[in-house]
């Protein structure tokens, strides 16, 4: 049953609420935050990337933030914040905010406000006639790795238990997917086993397919503060501004790292440096991997890779000598056509060195978004909530006894992966598509078709916070929502830590948080009682504890959002017995570590909070499979799919280009700060020798041009790409179409960093 306009009230609890709630104080959103400190300040972590940052937010009596500032007694960031996180605040007064529904008139190109009641009635009966008429798998979601988790939770048991549609995927599938893959294969759970202090506890930093000086410029303050004098090494075929910083890089050729990894460990095994002790009693397929690695001698690596044996050398030498190695990857890695098992190539080379469960070492997967962690777990997707397992009838049991639901209701299955539903569309299977923070049509790879494809949909919704993103002006109906800020919830950071974000400004307009979007979209679907236990965000939060029992993310020791952020957010696993062990202990000091103490760091000097009540895993060699073993996985290495040729002859690499703009640019476009420190026009990079041999003139216009598309950007001359190739920032619309679709079989993530692109000269 529709919500009538006598049950919709427009609940105003104080000065800063605007929340349009159903049954006021049901879902309590909108109340002023309970840790409204008497000071004016409110704590509450960033919600941009991964690294989680604690921002203290200076607000005014109403409880309306002013400015912040970040938090200098937080374990992760220590008062250091990057520029979005400085700039947090200005995205949310941008004037383009949307604040009403809007609906396409049909047969017209506007978008015209609408009531909520209208929005829901029109999202509802049109997703209904879908349904009825194609049936379960006829729908599809896309959300994000950028709200809260209580958030991705209730979307995900609203969709698929409530709604009963059947495919629903994340912008993680463009980023983590594979990190989760691996993990889930080798270690038995998608676990990212380190934490924040292993990056100054470290003898030697690994970095392949990373640039954290741009993308985690926060981590990468933790790094410079290592005191003991470690080597850091960059693997990228870019010299970047972390590989300008390291003390070896090396440079391969794009798509060559598993070749690079197996090399690296036959190396490893030629110069005595496995661990047989740890390797016999904690792994398994040990032989087998030594066996298949022997084919990959110095000869055909330096061939494959591009790399000299010299290179190579050093940095098996490096591995070898010393006492605590830490592998970290991102991007460079899991978008790439076989990223699962080089992912894994990594982890097994921190397995047979036994650099893992030890401070300063491990296999460490960084992640982006400020929740991928978030959806990875509580999702819904790949994986059933809290960890679990579709087509596990037991996990199913489990999940419907805690959300009191018949078990029936659960799918046995996993959804189909982000690029199937695009396929999916093509084929005119699915026909409707609800579209939840995150924008497809810029960031989606191969772009161009996803606009094709719009034709193909009866029925688009886009619940975004700017109707102006390039996704939002596809729609057939815009949902308004609240973002970072404007709403309370949990973000869990790249080390598994948990952290509090919370409301320090009012949305604008009829805008809501997602969680009552999300609320009234299940009222008005009739499925509202389903999710009566879920009344407000801390009350789903204490669901997701008791979906996490006994897994190993079971954080089910945490009392509650005023715990978290006593201790400055807590690191699963952290069981009741954790709890009581620690006897409520809080970690934050008393006092901000003074400047001296900082510096000096290492033993003796300041010990970060970080170090005290950090959560590493595998401590005790006991991974998470059933014989609690980790498992070596390999496979031959293939071709990239779209190599260049004679016709393209330059291979195109995407990527971060700076640390002041985020992803398509909806919120950090619009702060004058940000814009200041970035280009604000698309630009593609090219190496001084392929400038002079094309004539091309440095600042001015190339058009770049791939098999699927083409698109205009200005040349910038720099050595940090290597002859045939160019490197081109995300940041921009219409780099993804140019981008290849190739995706790894494992994962199913995009192979963003390779396709073969032509520059040609243009006038102007
Ligand atoms: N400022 C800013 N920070 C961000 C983001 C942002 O948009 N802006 N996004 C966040 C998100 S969601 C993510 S996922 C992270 C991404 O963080 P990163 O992965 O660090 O960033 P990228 O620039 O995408 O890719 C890293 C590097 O991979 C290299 N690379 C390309 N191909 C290969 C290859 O074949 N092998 C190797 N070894 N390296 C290769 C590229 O040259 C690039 O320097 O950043 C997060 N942080
Ligand atoms: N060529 C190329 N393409 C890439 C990549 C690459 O390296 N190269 N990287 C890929 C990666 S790793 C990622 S993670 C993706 C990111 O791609 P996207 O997810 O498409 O990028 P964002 O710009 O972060 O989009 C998030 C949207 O959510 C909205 N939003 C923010 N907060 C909220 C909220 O609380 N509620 C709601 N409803 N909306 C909100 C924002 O306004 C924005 O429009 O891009 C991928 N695309
Ligand atoms: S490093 Fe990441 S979490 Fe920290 S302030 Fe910057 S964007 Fe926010
Ligand atoms: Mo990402």
């Amino acid at each position: 049953m529709l919500p009538s306009l006598d049950n919709l009230i427009i609940a105003r609890q104080g000065p800063m609420t605007t929340e349009l709630v159903q049954r006021p104080g049901d879902f309590g959103l909108g109340r002023v935050p309970s840790r409204l400190a008497p000071s004016g300040t409110i704590r509450s972590i960033c919600g941009f990337c991964s690294t989680g940052c604690s921002l203290l937010v200076h607000v005014d009596a109403g409880g309306q933030a002013i400015n912040l500032t970040p938090d200098p007694h937080h374990p992760v960031n220590h008062g250091m914040a990057c520029p979005k996180g400085w700039e947090a605040l200005t995205p949310l007064a941008a004037p383009d905010r949307a604040t009403t529904p809007l609906l396409r008139r049909s047969g017209t190109d506007a978008l015209e406000p609408v009531t909520w009641e209208r929005a829901l009635e029109e999202l509802v009966g049109r997703f209904r006639a879908t349904l009825d008429r194609y049936g379960p798998a006829s729908l599809a979601v896309l959300s994000t790795g950028q709200i809260v988790t209580e958030e991705m939770a209730l979307l995900g048991a609203l969709a698929k238990f409530g709604m009963g549609i059947k495919h629903l995927d994340s912008n993680t599938r463009q980023c983590m997917a594979t990190s989760h893959v691996a993990y889930k294969q080798s270690f038995g759970f998608d676990a990212p086993p380190f934490t924040y202090a292993d990056f100054e506890e470290s003898d030697a930093l690994i970095f392949i397919g990373a640039n954290p000086c741009i993308a985690h410029p926060i981590m990468w303050q933790r790094v410079m503060r290592n005191a003991r004098n470690p080597d850091i090494v960059v693997v990228d075929p870019r010299c970047t501004e972390t590989a300008m910083a390291a003390t070896l890089h090396v440079p391969l050729r794009p798509k060559s790292d598993l070749v690079f990894l197996y090399g690296l460990a036959r190396a490893l095994i030629a110069r005595g440096a496995v661990k047989p002790d740890f390797v016999a009693a904690h792994t398994t397929g040990f032989p087998e991997f030594a066996a298949f690695v022997a084919s990959f001698t110095p000869e055909r690596v330096t061939a494959e890779t591009g790399l000299s044996p010299e290179v190579m050398d050093r940095l098996a030498g490096i591995i070898a000598g010393r006492e605590r190695v830490s592998f970290w990857w991102t991007m460079g890695v899991n978008q790439s056509h076989e990223s699962t098992r080089t992912a894994q190539a990594i982890i097994n080379l921190a397995l047979m060195t036994g650099n893992i469960g030890r401070p300063g070492t491990g296999a460490n997967s960084i992640t982006g978004q400020c929740n991928a962690m978030g959806s990875r777990l509580f999702g819904n997707a790949t994986s059933l909530l809290g960890g679990h397992d579709f087509a596990d009838a037991r996990h199913r049991q489990r999940v419907a006894e805690v959300l009191d639901l018949d078990a029936e209701c659960i799918p046995t299955e996993k959804s189909l992966a982000y690029d199937e539903i695009i396929d999916g569309i093509e084929r005119g299977e699915i026909r409707g598509l609800w579209v939840i923070a995150t924008n497809t049509a810029h960031s989606w790879i191969h772009s161009g078709r996803f606009h094709e494809l719009r034709a193909n949909l009866d029925f688009l919704v886009v619940q975004d916070m700017y109707a102006t993103t390039e996704t939002a002006q596809l729609a057939d109906l815009v949902l308004p929502a609240a973002g970072w800020g404007e709403k309370e919830g949990i973000f869990i950071n790249s080390e598994r830590r948990l952290g509090v974000t919370r409301k320090v400004s009012r949305a604008p307009g009829q805008a809501l948080s997602d969680f009552s979007i999300f609320k009234l979209i299940a009222e008005a679907w009739g499925c509202g009682p389903l999710f009566a236990r879920w009344k407000d965000p801390e009350s789903a939060f204490h669901l997701l504890k008791a979906l996490s029992r006994d897994q190993p993310c079971d954080f089910t020791g945490i009392r509650d959002y005023a715990h978290l952020e006593d201790a400055g957010g807590i690191q699963w696993p952290y069981t009741e017995r954790h709890a009581r062990e620690e006897g409520g202990r809080t970690f934050i000091p008393d006092a901000p570590p003074s400047r001296t103490s900082l510096q000096m760091g290492g033993a003796g000097g300041y010990e970060p909070p970080a170090a005290r009540s950090e959560r590493r895993l595998f401590a005790d060699g006991r991974f998470f499979t059933d014989d609690h073993r980790a498992v070596f996985y390999f496979d031959p290495p293939r071709p990239m799919p779209e190599p260049p040729d004679e016709a393209y002859p330059f291979l195109l690499l995407t990527g971060r280009g700076s640390s002041a703009q985020w992803h398509t640019g909806s919120r950090t476009d619009k702060s004058a700060v940000l814009r200041k420190l970035a280009p604000r026009s698309l630009y593609v990079e090219v190496h001084p020798e392929d400038v002079a041999r094309l004539q091309l003139q440095p600042g001015r216009s190339v058009v770049v041009r791939s098999r699927r598309g083409e698109v205009r950007a200005f040349v910038v001359e720099t050595a940090t790409v290597q002859r045939g190739q160019v490197f081109m920032p995300m940041h921009f619309d219409g780099v993804n179409r140019l981008t290849f679709p190739s995706f790894d079989p494992h994962s199913r993530q995009p192979s963003y960093k390779a396709c073969s692109v032509t520059l040609a000269p243009v006038s102007g």
